[in-house]
C-alpha cells in the first residue's frame, strides 16, 4: 500500500515537472459586488449610499449605519480560487469617504489581514488564525484627506501610503510602523501562539474591512473599491454597492450600471433607461408663493424630474410689496440631483444667474411639499451639503414656509 502511494506520489511530481502549466495558474481578474445583504458579514452594520460611489466604482457605496461594528471576511480562495501568502500579495488600496479628516476624528474603515495558523506557529493555541496583521486610514503617511470627499488608501503612494502592524498581540499601530514592502520582509513576533514565521511565507486566511467596535456607535462613514493585487498579476476588485433593487435615474443604467440590478433586471441598458422612463417623478411649480422671515411675497417656479436628474429653480421676491426695496432679487439655479420620497421632494442644483452676482455659484438646496399642506423649504449652501442633503432627504437650514397660492406637483 505504501508503496502504491509512493509511486502514485512520484507521478504526480513528474508530470507537474513537465507541465508547468498545470501547476501554476494564470493570473485572474475578478470583479466581485458587495451588498448590504451579501454573505461576507460576521458583524454587519451597513447601509447602501445610491448615486455616491468611489472613482472607478460606480454606482453606489456602503457606509458604516452608526449603531454597531461590521467585519467582512474575503477569504483568498474566495477572490483568487487559490492559496495566497502574503509574499504573493503586490499592493492592495481601497476608498473611504467620511464627514471629518483623520486629524479630526481618527474613526475610519480599516482592514485586517489574517494569516492561517500552521504546524510550528501555533502549537497550542486553538485560535482561528496565525497572526493578525492591521492598517489604519490615520496611521497612513503623508495624509491629504479632505472631509466629505473620497480618499484612496494604498500600499504605495506619495500620499496616504498605508502603514502596517501586527496586532496579534494587542498592539493597535502608530504613525512609524513601517510600510507594506518593508513590513511583509518582516518576521511575525514571537509569542505565546508560538514562534516567529517569515511573514511572507504565511498563508493568509482573510482579508478583512472592518469598522471598530470602539466608535462604530457613532461612525457612519463610506467604504469602496478594495482592490488586490499579486505579484503574478492577478487583481481582485470588489466594489462595495448599495442592493441595488430598482434604477432611478438614466444615471444609473449607464456604464454597465443595468446589470447590477438584483430585483429589477435588465438585458441592456435601453430596457433599464426604459424603466426609469416609466417610473418617473416630475416635480414642478409655477409661481409658488410664500414668505420667509417678513411680509415679503417669495416667488418660485420650478420644473425637474428623478430620471434625468435635471431641471431649474428660478426664485424671485417681490420688492412692490416692500417700499423702497430698490430691485427684485432673483436667481435661477440648474438642478443635478433631485430625490422623491411620497408627497415630498428634494432637489439640489447651482446658482448659474442672479440679480446678486455674489450669489451665483451657491448651491441651492430645497424641499417642497404637496397636498394640502403645502410646504417649501431653502437654503444657499455648498454643494456637497446640498447633494448630500437631496440624497439624505434631510431638512434645508430654512424652512419650512408655508405655500400661500400656486400648487406643486409631483407626479409620476
Ligand atoms: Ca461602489
Amino acid at each position: 500500500m505504501l508503496k502504491r502511494i509512493l509511486s502514485s506520489l512520484t507521478g504526480a511530481i513528474v508530470i507537474a515537472s513537465f507541465v508547468p502549466a498545470l501547476a501554476y495558474a494564470a493570473p485572474v481578474n475578478v470583479n466581485l459586488t458587495i451588498t448590504p445583504t451579501s454573505t461576507v458579514y460576521d458583524g454587519n452594520h451597513v447601509v447602501g449610499v445610491l448615486a455616491d460611489a468611489a472613482p472607478g466604482y460606480s454606482n453606489s457605496s456602503l457606509r458604516s449605519d452608526g449603531v454597531a461594528k461590521t467585519d467582512m471576511y474575503f477569504t483568498p480562495e474566495s477572490l483568487f480560487s487559490r492559496q495566497v501568502t502574503l509574499g504573493d500579495v503586490a499592493s492592495i488600496s481601497y476608498w473611504t469617504k467620511k464627514g471629518s479628516t483623520h486629524t479630526v476624528t481618527p474613526a475610519d474603515w480599516f482592514l485586517n489581514i489574517y494569516t492561517k495558523p500552521y504546524a510550528g506557529q501555533l502549537p497550542t493555541s486553538s485560535s482561528w488564525y496565525g497572526t493578525r496583521i492591521g492598517t489604519e486610514p490615520y496611521f497612513a503617511s503623508n495624509l491629504s484627506d479632505p472631509a466629505n470627499s473620497w480618499n484612496k488608501w494604498a500600499t504605495s503612494a506619495a500620499t496616504n501610503q498605508l502603514r502596517f502592524y501586527e496586532s496579534t498581540y494587542g498592539y493597535f499601530g502608530s504613525y512609524t510602523d513601517p510600510d507594506f514592502a518593508t513590513f511583509k520582509a518582516g518576521t511575525s513576533l514571537t509569542g505565546a501562539r508560538g514562534p516567529g514565521v517569515a511573514y511572507a511565507t504565511q498563508p493568509i486566511l482573510y482579508f478583512s474591512p472592518q469598522t471598530s467596535s470602539n466608535d462604530a456607535a457613532t461612525f457612519t462613514g463610506q467604504i469602496d473599491g478594495l482592490r488586490i493585487q499579486l505579484s503574478d498579476g492577478s487583481i481582485a476588485n470588489i466594489n462595495f454597492e448599495a442592493d441595488n433593487t430598482a434604477p432611478y435615474t438614466h444615471q444609473d443604467c449607464k456604464n454597465g450600471g443595468y446589470a447590477t440590478y438584483t430585483v429589477e433586471t435588465f438585458k441592456n441598458q435601453g430596457k433599464c433607461i426604459k424603466y426609469v422612463n416609466d417610473h418617473d417623478y416630475r416635480v414642478r411649480g409655477n409661481n409658488i408663493t410664500y414668505t420667509a422671515y417678513s411680509t415679503m411675497p417669495r416667488h418660485a417656479t420650478f420644473d425637474m424630474n428623478t430620471a434625468s436628474q435635471s431641471g431649474f429653480f428660478h426664485y424671485v421676491d417681490d420688492p412692490a410689496r416692500i417700499p423702497g426695496q430698490p430691485a427684485h432679487t432673483k436667481y435661477t439655479a440648474k438642478i443635478s440631483a433631485v430625490n422623491v420620497d411620497g408627497d415630498f421632494a428634494y432637489f439640489a442644483g447651482k446658482v448659474t444667474d442672479s440679480s446678486v452676482p455674489a450669489f451665483v455659484g451657491n448651491w441651492v438646496f430645497v424641499k417642497v411639499q404637496k397636498g394640502a399642506t403645502q410646504n417649501i423649504w431653502g437654503s444657499f449652501t455648498d454643494q456637497t451639503s446640498a447633494l448630500n442633503g437631496v440624497q439624505n432627504k434631510s431638512n434645508p437650514a430654512d424652512g419650512p414656509f408655508a405655500v400661500t397660492s400656486g400648487t406643486i406637483h409631483i407626479d409620476q
